[in-house]
């Protein structure tokens, strides 16, 4: 039955001569997904010219409802939407793609201890990068967004055989977008008169929002706001308690903002940096030139030069305020991927099987 395939037969319309590109995204059935979906699927992505296939990926309970999803983008008539398959084997469905947003996690339940979070959704991210090494386009660009999207990032690139780290992202453009949006508001600016702002780290509460180097009207910000109580004692702690404030206010967590976000980070991705702008990017810490230990996936200030080659851009002077900051995420992160790095082996223990890399693919793959 599964995976289900819909295709819309190609049209000998001249404006859509450009090869189709393969988009994943996992998680298809979850709030991000719903508010993701519909915007790739009209072009939002990769432009207007651009036919597209959508490959929606969801634990195997879920795919049924996957077809709901699939009538309402058929509902759209969207001339670029060319193919839809839906299904929950990550072998199949990450055949050939081109792009991959890896949304699908378990949310932290009640009594769950951030161990159990890692582990639990480490297992995902193992099979993910396998299938992903196994079967991707060679020139995939991946994006997590599933938390911890850190170190689920990590686990991925080290079983993505075939495919190098740099082609993996952590998503921290949510938090760079969150603290941009609040300068202005401080400021009494346009958005559109902020720039530069980085967000440092890890996709937690320790994440670091940088003040520092951010710009106000192509000025530093603490020229501007020169209330440096306010930038470290509120700008920092409300761009790092963001997520939680806002599923206390409205139940459940960033979703449209989260959405917007992840089209906006593998659009950095895939198109250049305009020249004198930063993005925010979790990348692997290798040879970065912060003295961040190596083999993290650490979100930098960065430039893409397009098709997914980031760069992180060096010479930012760090005081100490945000020297002391960095070290904390670095020590949360080193502890993540500590926690995690003996996955395979805890997964035996823990589901009394073999390690992931010795078993056959398992059709009750994410549940
Ligand atoms: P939902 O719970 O609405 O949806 C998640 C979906 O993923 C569910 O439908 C579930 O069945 C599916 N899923 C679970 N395991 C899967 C697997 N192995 N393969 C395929 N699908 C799988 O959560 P949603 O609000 O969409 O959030 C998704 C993830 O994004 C969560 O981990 C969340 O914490 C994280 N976020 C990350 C953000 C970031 O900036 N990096 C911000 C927003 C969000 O908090």
């Amino acid at each position: 039955m599964y995976p289900f395939e819909w295709s819309h037969p190609v049209t000998k319309d001249s404006s859509m001569v450009k090869p189709l590109k393969r988009i994943a995204v996992t998680g298809a059935g979850g709030q991000i997904a719903y508010s993701l979906l519909f915007r790739l699927a009209s072009g939002e992505l990769l432009g207007k010219d651009q036919p597209i296939a959508l490959h929606l990926i969801e634990i195997p309970e879920m795919v049924e409802a996957l077809k709901g999803i699939v009538m309402e983008l058929e509902d759209c008539a969207d001339p670029l939407l060319r193919e839809i398959r839906i299904g929950s084997d990550p072998y199949e469905l990450f055949g050939g793609v081109h792009y991959a947003f890896l949304i699908g996690a378990t949310p932290r339940g009640s009594g769950m201890e951030r161990k159990d979070l890692l582990l639990e959704n480490g297992v995902k991210f193992v099979e993910q990068g396998k299938a992903l090494g196994e079967v991707a386009s060679r020139d995939v660009l991946v994006l997590v967004v599933g938390n911890p999207c850190n170190t689920n990032c990590w686990i991925a690139t080290k079983h993505a055989k075939g495919l190098s780290p740099r082609q993996f992202f952590a998503m921290t453009r949510l938090d760079q977008n969150r603290a941009k949006s609040l300068l202005a508001k401080k400021a009494g600016v346009g958005i559109q008169e902020i720039s530069n702002v980085i967000v440092w780290g890890n996709h937690s509460a320790l994440q670091m929002p940088d003040f520092l180097h951010a710009k106000i009207r192509g000025k530093p910000a603490t020229e501007v706001i020169t209330d440096r109580a306010w930038l470290e004692q509120k700008f920092v702690p409300e761009v790092e308690q963001r997520g939680a404030v806002v599923i206390a206010a409205r139940g459940r967590s960033s979703a449209g903002s989260a959405a917007h976000a992840a089209i906006e980070a593998m659009q950095s991705l895939i198109f250049p940096t305009p020249a004198g702008s930063l993005i925010s990017m979790a990348i692997l810490s290798d040879g970065n030139p912060y003295g961040i230990a190596q083999d993290l996936i650490f979100s930098f200030p960065c430039i893409s030069r397009g098709n997914g080659q980031v760069e992180i851009v060096p010479g930012l002077e760090l005081d100490s305020f945000l020297r002391e900051k960095l070290s904390l995420v670095e020590k949360e992160l080193i502890e993540e991927r500590g926690l995690v790095s003996h996955l395979n082996l805890q997964i035996r223990e823990k589901h009394g099987r073999g390690p992931l890399s010795d078993h056959k693919r398992s059709p009750r793959y994410g549940t």
